[in-house]
């Protein structure tokens, strides 16, 4: 069993990954409405990867005799500025992440939960990756620039970044 406050956290962590997921797919959205293909795919699918985050730890928290509860969840932003905007969105959203997930690696080593502390490294990992990811993302925007066919470019690449990572 999880001690209720790890639980809570876990539970937590668990509804932020769905939040995240929705967002994602909010982007998406916002992004084939305005014709961006490779960015709309590429979120598309970033969305599936945030819900089997989700699932991962609702299979964890079942799996230790506790009970996963699905709450509320606010509705993600649905209107962005840029294309640009939206990545540093996600980037930002992706550093928030990985901070829960460090309050949560420490918490589980302070109460000496190791099982947990090692079930939250596959996050960890994870989480190193979708900065590097979404860093790499934005770079994109500075080094082909924004001008002329610029964006046409920058949404190729993203969507090309799929058959990469
Ligand atoms: Fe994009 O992060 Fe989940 O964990």
């Amino acid at each position: 069993m999880l001690t209720e406050k790890l639980y809570m956290a876990m539970n937590e962590q668990m509804m932020l990954e769905f939040a995240s997921s929705n967002l994602y797919k909010s982007m998406a959205s916002w992004c084939e409405s305005k014709g961006f293909k490779g960015s709309a795919h590429f979120l598309n699918a970033h969305a599936k990867e945030e819900m089997e985050h989700m699932e991962k730890l609702f299979g964890y928290i079942n799996k230790t005799g506790n009970r996963a509860i699905l709450g509320t969840l606010e509705a993600p932003k649905a209107e962005f500025g840029t294309l640009r905007e939206v990545f540093e969105q996600t980037f930002k959203h992706e550093q928030l992440i990985t901070k829960q997930i460090f309050a949560l690696a420490d918490l589980s080593l302070e109460l000496k939960d190791f099982s947990t502390f090692s079930f939250l490294q596959w996050y960890t990992a994870e989480q190193h990756e979708e900065e590097a990811l979404f860093h790499e993302i934005i770079e994109k925007f500075d080094i082909i620039g924004e001008q002329g066919k610029g964006l046409f470019m920058i949404d190729k690449e993203i969507g090309n970044l799929l058959r990469k990572h």
